[in-house]
């Protein structure tokens, strides 16, 4: 079954209201109709703002961290509630950025994971290894454990989720898994989704992230499991990402 891809722009810690504007402008100049989604997960003080610029088009707002409780005692987290209330539509669960500094366990993830499905956000649920566990040999292990994690959320069809596959080597790395390697581990995860979700593995879209960008997205969008692209630095620049949204057809 062939899936609308999904491109969607992981700004991290970057911007300011002068130049988020300027980026949304070129991108909403140069984006025309594209034939795959397209979403931006900005930092939560700007949500409000890009969703005012962008509402209506065909660009859709995403977080990039939700708090896996809904509400109360819990200074400086944002609910799934209150980012439906800013119309935000997806929400990055369990960046390996999140995973490594803020110490976010599987069980957290499947936690936050729920609580964005239980408001109706899409999580776009990120797994993927480390160098060391690479260079081990558990990238299966480890990508599987990570998955294996929300594929059961209370309630829930999987089908509701997108995947992730980011290699933490890859991050922030300027390094990209090769067109094969990613797919390798793609067409791993499609078949557990197969496995625990069958009739609704299909749907599920399995992006890639890790330094993706307007070179060698043609090449990785062009492999059969991989589903789109979680951009990061590649998404600040309009050009750049412009490009990678012309390559996900
Ligand atoms: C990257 O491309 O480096 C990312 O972390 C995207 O989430």
């Amino acid at each position: 079954m062939k899936k609308k891809k999904l491109i969607a722009g992981n700004w991290k810690m970057n911007g300011s209201l002068v130049a988020n504007e300027a980026l949304l402008q070129a991108l909403l100049q140069g984006i025309g109709a594209p034939a795959c989604d397209v979403a931006v997960c900005v930092p939560a003080p700007y949500l409000a703002q890009v969703q005012s610029l962008v509402d209506g088009t065909s660009i859709a707002v995403g977080a990039q961290d939700v708090s896996a409780q809904p509400q109360g005692a819990f200074t400086g987290e944002q609910s799934a509630a209150m980012l439906k209330d800013f119309g935000v539509r997806y929400v990055i669960v369990g960046h390996s950025e999140r995973r490594q500094y803020h110490g976010e366990t599987d069980e957290l993830v499947a936690a936050k994971t729920a609580a964005a499905l239980a408001n109706g956000l899409t999580p776009i649920v990120c797994i993927g290894e480390t160098l060391a566990q690479r260079e081990a040999g558990q990238t299966e292990e480890v990508v599987k454990r990570q998955l294996a994690a929300v594929i059961h959320v209370n309630g829930h069809c999987i089908s509701e989720i997108v995947v992730a596959y980011e290699p933490v080597w890859a991050i922030g790395t300027g390094k990209t898994a090769a067109p094969d390697q990613a797919q390798a581990v793609h067409a791993l995860l499609r078949a557990q989704l197969h496995h625990a979700a069958n009739e609704h593995a299909a749907g599920i879209r399995i992006l890639y992230g890790g330094s993706m960008n307007a070179s060698n997205a043609a090449e990785l969008l062009a492999q059969p499991d991989i589903d789109g692209g979680l951009i990061g630095g590649a998404s600040l620049k309009a050009p750049d990402f412009l490009q990678i949204i012309a390559a996900a057809r």
